[in-house]
């Protein structure tokens, strides 16, 4: 009772802090109304208006020649304080609707139907054109879920997901705080964002140099362990990640895109069924290049790890590729693509050797469910495309996966050992069926719905439950 309260009190306190920010604002805003439409094309103006996946990286201070389609949150999107400084403020709101059938092969609870919501609002903090503070707050809950929120990933009343300093230095700029981090698309590092409910902060300091060449990133960075309550989110202890990424320049779109990075993790405590828990030292080498010409796509990528797991020796990798074709000038643009992906399991379970690929935060390379992690994964994927209106997007895809090696098992995505395996089972996952629309109802408001179908293969009917899962999502999201 107390704690319902506590967090009533909690929420009303973040929800007063943005009404504040936009009374305050909305005044000072509508006083200072610049000419509109000063000399920016439409396309131009709409890549300005794109919001992007990280808040931190839009700037809006174009705004300060006007728009040439004002839009209702300009006023809070640009609010000039004087002196060059100058105040952005944002959210993205999501409701999310999940529905499982047998979500865990049958194992556990036959259905579970509930509500996620998230909030998280941003204030970027312009001081001059050498030094910024971003910040987001974030609060995140489940409701009517059997078996209640689960720790790390369903439910954070109130509390910080991002706060940095960003100041210039020579050829770039510095971030120090709490910020977020995805390499990539996210196959090996990522904001754990997509069908989880919590997004996953750093903490630490990250100096991204950029010149006509591209883009270089270093960092070193403690994950934040996000729990239920209101500001305790805590990376003491917690494992750690370090790296460089090196970004290819692509003056335009058509251009080939390459990414090379090194990443170290060091954890105190990591599960495998090879060698149970320890101490984990892994670095990962990895490269990807992607391109988009002429009605054709490609993205590939490819891992190599190596270090040390409880004293035994690490050595995995990954490779990945995903391809298609659009046929632009037909009706509703039709896309056909696939991919493969493979991720190495452990060759033999006690031999002092750990074959085991492990990506760290990653989003799942196929559609919106993740049944699984992807260590000791294989497949391959069909995907159609459709877009009938610039808004509306449709796609419709099948993947079957099997076991790479067939000594080890299958994790869960946070690495929670799943089923183990033996050479004695078969490697056989399953195949997965996806039907998704992605609608943009207006520039701010979106509608997704997935219906997804797992077929269990024959090594998942050996073990327990053994039955297929039905997943059905529907997600609205308000984003300014
Ligand atoms: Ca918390
Ligand atoms: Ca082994």
């Amino acid at each position: 009772m107390r704690g319902s309260m506590t967090l009533a009190v909690l929420r009303s306190v973040g929800l007063a802090w943005f009404v504040a920010a936009v009374v305050v604002a909305g005044p000072v805003a509508a006083q200072t109304a610049p000419p509109a439409g000063a000399g920016l094309s439409p396309q131009a103006e709409a890549a300005l208006r794109t919001l992007r996946y990280h808040r931190e990286d839009e700037d809006w201070r174009w705004l300060k020649r006007g728009a040439r389609t004002p839009d209702a949150w300009d006023r809070f999107e640009y609010i000039p304080l004087g002196n060059g400084a100058s105040l952005s403020i944002g959210a993205d709101l999501r409701a999310y609707y999940e529905g499982f059938r047998n979500e865990n092969f049958g194992v556990g609870l036959a259905e579970n139907r509930y509500f996620q919501n998230r909030a998280l609002v941003h204030a970027n903090l312009r001081i001059n054109d050498n030094l910024r503070i971003f910040t987001q707050l974030q609060s995140e809950g489940v409701t009517n879920r059997k078996g209640g929120p689960r720790r790390t990933i369903d439910r954070n009343d109130l509390d910080v997901n991002q706060a940095f300093v960003e100041t210039a230095v020579p050829g770039g700029v510095l971030r120090l705080g709490r910020q977020e981090l995805r390499l990539g698309v996210g196959r090996i590092l990522s904001t754990r964002d997509g069908v989880l409910n919590v997004r996953q902060p750093l903490d630490g300091a990250r100096l991204i140099l950029r010149n006509k060449a591209g883009r270089l990133d270093a960092f070193v960075f403690h994950q934040v362990l996000t729990t239920p309550d209101a500001f305790d989110d805590r990376s003491k202890g917690q494992p750690y990640w370090w790296g460089v990424q090196a970004q290819r320049a692509q003056p335009t779109p058509r251009d080939l895109g390459v990414e090379l990075y090194l990443l170290g993790y060091d954890a105190q405590r990591a599960t495998y069924y090879d060698g149970g828990v320890g101490q984990e030292r892994r670095r990962t080498l990895g490269g990807r290049v992607f391109i988009n010409r002429d009605g054709w796509d490609s993205d590939a990528e490819a891992n190599y790890q190596f270090g040390t797991f409880r004293g035994n020796r690490i050595e995995a990798w990954s490779a990945d590729w995903e391809a298609g074709y659009t046929f632009r000038d037909r009706p509703w643009k039709p896309r056909l693509g696939w991919a493969f992906t493979a991720n190495s399991g452990d060759k033999a379970i006690g031999d002092g050797e750990l074959n085991s690929f492990r990506p760290f935060v990653a989003r799942h390379p196929w559609g919106q469910l993740a049944p699984f992690g992807l260590t000791n994964i294989e497949g391959v994927q069909a995907v159609a495309n459709l877009q009938p209106r610039s808004n509306l997007r449709l796609t419709a895809r099948r993947y079957w996966v099997r076991r790479q090696q067939d000594a080890e098992g299958i994790y869960a995505g946070g690495y929670a050992p799943l089923r183990p395996g033996s050479p004695a089972q078969s490697r056989d996952i399953g195949s997965q069926t996806e039907l998704a629309a992605e609608y943009d109802v207006t520039r701010h408001l979106k509608l997704s719905l997935f219906l997804t179908h797992v077929e269990a293969g024959r090594y998942i009917r050996q073990g327990p439950g053994g039955k297929d899962i039905d997943y059905t999502a529907a997600i609205l999201q308000y984003r300014f």
